[in-house]
């Protein structure tokens, strides 16, 4: 009987751990960037403004129900790459989707219609069975007149963008060192996961320091998969797996190879850059 029960229990955490409701929210709001606020809309997972995006992990086979609210005052939707969508959520109306997950990998997510993603509403999901430590990087680059102009619903000439502002997972350096997302910390020896995305219109380059990373996954440069780099290029819309194994002990900065992307209302140092802290 007491085994029976224990079975049961078993079963019982297996069935709620298969399973995980997500609410997310549409929100816009405005994200400092040094210079004058640059409008931004995100995917957050309460009903507040939050310049980050949310960043979704799962574990692998787990069902997962998006309940979408958008809070914005036009029609916008929710796509996970590769695995479905929401089309349409009218503003302040709510959308569910749910989603099994029995394929680990680092996936885009999007507000599919027209160029929304532009408007900041691109962020990343990783479904994953590792057990060690796992990072995250969202490169996006903002373009208020864009911006301005898809949400206000004008025009803007797609052959001229100039983005006023460079941020990883929201956030432009120094910010960077205390997004616990994306600031590495490891040992030497360690077998580290990082997930990047280039949420962006224009390529970036992420140039590690220190270090060269072995490619697992790559959404678009398929042919980088099994390479050592210390440099890649990520394409506009690309999710990337990488995995660091650190032969040093040391503190390294991650950073854009595109060197305007390092600036805040154009002075340097700022913008995509991220560190790694790596103890012996
Ligand atoms: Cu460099």
């Amino acid at each position: 009987m007491r085994r029976l029960l224990f079975i049961g229990l078993l079963l019982f955490s297996l069935v709620v751990s298969a399973q995980d409701e997500v609410d997310v929210y549409i929100v816009e709001g405005k994200v400092d960037a040094g210079g004058p606020k640059i409008p931004f809309f995100t995917f957050n997972t309460r009903d507040q403004f939050d310049s980050t995006n949310a960043i979704f992990t799962f574990p692998l086979g787990i069902a997962v129900t998006f309940n979408v609210t958008n809070l914005v005052d036009f029609t916008c939707g929710f796509e996970v790459r590769g695995w479905g969508s929401i089309d349409a959520i009218p503003s302040n109306e709510s959308r569910s989707l749910t989603l099994t997950f029995d394929e680990s990998g680092t996936f885009l997510v999007q507000d599919p219609i027209g160029d929304h993603r532009a408007l900041g509403l691109g962020t990343m999901l990783v479904v994953s069975d590792f057990d060690g430590a796992e990072y995250y990087g969202v490169f996006n680059e903002h373009e208020p007149d864009w911006i301005e102009a898809i949400a206000e619903g004008g025009s803007y000439n797609r052959n001229i963008y100039h983005p006023d502002a460079f941020t990883i997972n929201g956030f432009g350096f120094p910010r960077t060192k205390s997004d616990a997302r994306s600031m590495i910390m490891g040992n030497v020896g360690d077998t580290i996961r990082v997930h990047m995305l280039n949420a962006g219109q224009m390529y970036h380059f992420p140039h590690w320091h220190g270090y060269h990373v072995t490619i697992k996954k790559a959404s678009h440069h398929k042919n980088y998969i099994g390479w050592s780099k210390d440099s890649y290029g990520l394409a506009p819309g690309e999710t990337m797996m990488v995995e660091l194994v650190p032969d040093k002990p040391g503190r390294y900065p991650i950073h854009n190879h595109n060197l305007v992307t390092t600036t805040v209302g154009g002075n340097y140092p700022g913008g995509m850059m991220m560190h790694m802290h790596i103890h012996e």
